[in-house]
């Protein structure tokens, strides 16, 4: 890296006239020039992680940073008159859904922070996640040509492209590279389709809908086109450094499957090996078994990977016999080791024309990890139980991470600079030397109110401009952003801060503190519940900011298009991080410990990444609430009544306000829908499957607790300097290393 280099080369820059896009371009292309000078050569042991999605954000301030030159751009620009800030308009890179990609570009950049030799395989999608606006309160989707603004990140490798086969269908698969700068410079590659029309189609959209047997055919090309470049090239350059003697190949390689989307990697290495080089198939599956790894991220059914026989023969007959294959050889094997005609049944791969990803992944993996502690204990005990019976020593536990460089030096300069100041600046590049602010003074509790006081009005003024709605700075802020789905319970939120209108109205909550409740979320756009969760929440917002009597007490925002860059802002504004997902159901959540980090304290259930958080930081110094694991399934066992739970009459009343003509969902029925699933379940769930209401008397009792105590700024800003405390656990340079260490061995 020449660092030198760049600064000339940017003090000489004419920048007169010149467009922020022009610019951005510029500037990046500089960066990239100096940024790749010295590159290594890969040597040794590498890993490689195959994923649907990397929600990289925005690369331009992150890679300055990891370059070490973000300060000096930012000095010379201002000197020629430009503001750094005005980069803010190019749209960052949503080549992803949430939590999952997310960590996936999390883990590349502690990767090549900590010189580990990690590269990620992709799709480059023309459009990412779509753009999300409120139109009447309804979510509406516009497409994402992040393109648009030009790629100065990426190098296009045309000599490198491959041929990807379909039985109907040719693609090629060009290679994209995208550096990872750190102390080392790692790579992420990301494929795009080329060829017909047709062919095309494979990298256009991030999940195509798959309500049509079209889309589900698109979805599974899309796994089968990146997950075959990548094991293509990696089998094909082995050979080409080390030759045919593949019994070493795992001594070089390791392929981290994230989720059950690229599992069909599997069966294309098993294809390529016995196809092409011309191993037995026994072999070729104990290579496999020496080479693949596997992180399951959700143990909701609906989630995990199925294929029907028929699709997957349609399109790729080839990985249908083998994957038909692997599953005889799984069940003789099962039998060996003593399964019962049930247990096998359970591991099975292949059952009555469907394929099961995730147990074929299982089967072949060496090592298969949850994402957090409760999570990992039940695959071992639900999901994975008998696999876990048989192989004991495959399942283990990576509690997720996030990366502290662009979650706390970079969206919270001011923090990132109160923490120098008091324990000196070795955690910028150790972690764990966090540790040392562990006995904070009085004076740095008053210095961090002040920090976290300056994040919440660039916060508020930020959401003023872009929402138009005005919010007091000496609000007490509480943020729930995140995917919009049932089990995270937005809606239990809505409920809860509705009771707190109405509390407020009556003179009841007349003394709590102000503050305001901040949603983020963009829903699937085929998922009706989900919609009609983003329309209530803005409907109440619509009353309650309008309300005089109350709106100096209470406000509520739902931004628009929450991302990577708005969350940037978010997490570093807040004061309460709501993490309310029924016990059990969250893996982990890695928004929780971004809130940590940037010192909002959790008001949460027992449930995914909350359980560790309060382990470190103490239960006294955040909010739990709610259902355990245990109580719930004791409760499913009695047999649950929702309504047994609401006979309150606060209760009741924010539940009928579904119904009761409070508010319009615009004459569609869907707060009706939203109502019925709740009271009276549907087809194939029981009625409240989420226990919204089994916790919401918890939770508004927690809230109101929260604005109690909040009265007393110094003692909370305490419990919120003790996040930040014990939050060096949850960066993601430790959760590498653990990979690093007990998976992949490099
Ligand atoms: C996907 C879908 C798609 C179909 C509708 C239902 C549904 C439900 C869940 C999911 C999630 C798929 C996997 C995923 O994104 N898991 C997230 O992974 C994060 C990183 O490990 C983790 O922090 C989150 O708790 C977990 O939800």
């Amino acid at each position: 890296m020449d660092k030198l280099k760049f600064i000339e080369k940017l003090n000489e820059l004419d920048v007169s006239g010149k467009s922020t896009i022009e610019l951005y371009n510029e500037i990046s292309a500089l960066a990239m020039q100096c940024g790749l000078e010295g590159t290594k050569q890969i040597q040794g042991k590498n890993a490689y992680y195959l994923s649907m999605e990397f929600l990289i954000g925005r690369s331009f301030y992150n890679n300055l940073l990891e370059i070490g030159v973000l300060e000096e751009t930012q000095d010379i620009l201002s000197s020629k008159g430009v503001d750094i800030n005005i980069f803010e308009e190019i749209e960052d890179a949503a080549l992803g859904n949430g939590g999952l990609g997310r960590l996936a570009a999390c883990f590349l950049d502690s990767a090549a922070g900590l010189d580990l030799p990690l590269h990620g395989y992709g799709i480059r999608y023309k459009y990412g996640l779509f753009k999300q606006k409120f139109e009447n309160g309804f979510q509406v989707e516009l497409p994402d040509d992040w393109q648009g603004m030009g790629d100065p990140w990426s190098i296009r490798r045309d000599n490198e492209k491959r041929l990807i086969k379909f039985a109907d269908m040719e693609v090629y698969a060009v290679p994209y590279d995208m550096p990872v700068f750190g102390k080392r410079i790692n790579r992420l590659r990301l494929f795009q389709a080329e060829g017909s029309a047709e062919a095309e189609k494979i990298s256009e959209v991030l999940y195509p809908a798959d309500d049509t047997e079209e889309g589900k055919l698109l979805r599974l090309r899309q796994e089968y086109f990146f997950s075959a470049a990548a094991v293509g090239e990696l089998l094909d350059g082995f050979v080409k450094q080390r030759g045919k003697n593949f019994d070493k190949f795992p001594e070089y390689n390791v392929i981290q499957l994230n989720d059950t989307h690229p599992v069909i990697a599997i069966a294309e290495f098993i294809r390529l090996l016995t196809v092409k080089y011309r191993l037995t198939f026994a072999k070729a599956l104990n290579l496999a078994k020496n080479t693949f790894a596997y992180t399951n991220h959700t143990i909701l059914p609906e989630a995990l990977e199925c294929w029907q026989e028929e699709h997957i023969k349609k399109i790729l007959p080839d990985i249908a016999e083998i994957m038909l294959k692997i599953s005889v050889y799984a069940m003789r094997e099962f039998k060996t080791l003593g399964c019962s005609k049930e247990q096998a049944s359970e591991m099975a791969i292949y059952k009555s024309g469907t394929f099961y990803m995730a147990n074929l992944a299982v089967f072949i993996a060496k090592t298969v990890n949850g994402v957090a502690a409760l999570h990992t204990e039940i695959l071992k005990d639900s999901l994975f139980a008998t696999a876990h019976k048989f192989y004991p020593n495959k399942l283990q536990n990576k509690t997720n991470g996030i990366t502290h460089r662009r979650w706390l030096e970079l969206c919270n300069k001011e923090l990132s600079k109160l923490l120098d100041e008091t324990i000196g600046d070795s955690w910028r590049t150790d972690i764990s030397e966090l540790d040392n602010l562990k006995g904070f003074t009085d004076s740095t509790v008053d210095e961090f109110i002040q920090v976290k006081q300056i994040k919440k009005e660039q916060l508020l003024e930020y959401i003023a401009r872009k929402e138009g709605v005005e919010i007091p700075a000496d609000c007490l802020v509480f943020a729930q952003v995140k995917r919009l789905h049932e089990y995270k319970r937005q809606l239990m939120t809505a409920f809860a801060v509705l009771e707190l209108y109405y509390g407020i109205k009556s003179g009841r909550l007349s003394s709590l503190h102000p503050c305001v409740f901040i949603f983020g979320a963009k829903s699937a756009p085929s998922y009706k519940r989900a919609k009609a969760i983003i329309k209530f929440i803005n409907e109440i917002a619509k009353k309650v900011n309008s309300d005089e009597q109350t709106c100096d007490k209470l406000r509520i925002v739902f931004v628009q298009n929450y991302n990577v860059s708005y969350a940037e802002k978010i997490v570093a504004g807040t004061d309460v991080s709501l993490q309310v997902s029924t016990a059990g159901l969250e893996a982990s959540g890695t928004g929780n410990m971004k809130f940590m980090m940037n010192g909002a304290v959790t008001c949460g259930t027992m449930d995914g990444a909350n359980i560790e958080i309060v382990e470190r930081a103490g239960k006294e110094n955040n909010y739990i609430f709610g259902a355990t694991v245990t109580e719930l399934s004791r409760l499913k066992s009695e047999g649950y009544n929702p309504m047994n739970y609401c006979s309150e009459e606060e209760h009741r009343k924010a539940l009928e306000s579904l119904i009761d003509g409070s508010f319009s969902d615009g004459g569609s029925g869907e707060f009706k829908a939203l109502y019925d699933s709740l009271t009276i379940g549907a087809s194939w769930h029981e009625p409240d499957n989420y226990f919204v209401l089994y916790d919401l008397d918890s939770y508004v009792k927690t809230l109101i607790k929260v604005c109690q105590d909040y009265s007393d700024r110094k003692t909370f800003a305490k419990k919120q300097l003790t996040n930040v405390a014990n939050s060096a656990y949850f960066s993601s340079d430790r959760t590498i290393k653990e990979y690093a260490k007990s998976i992949w061995e490099i």
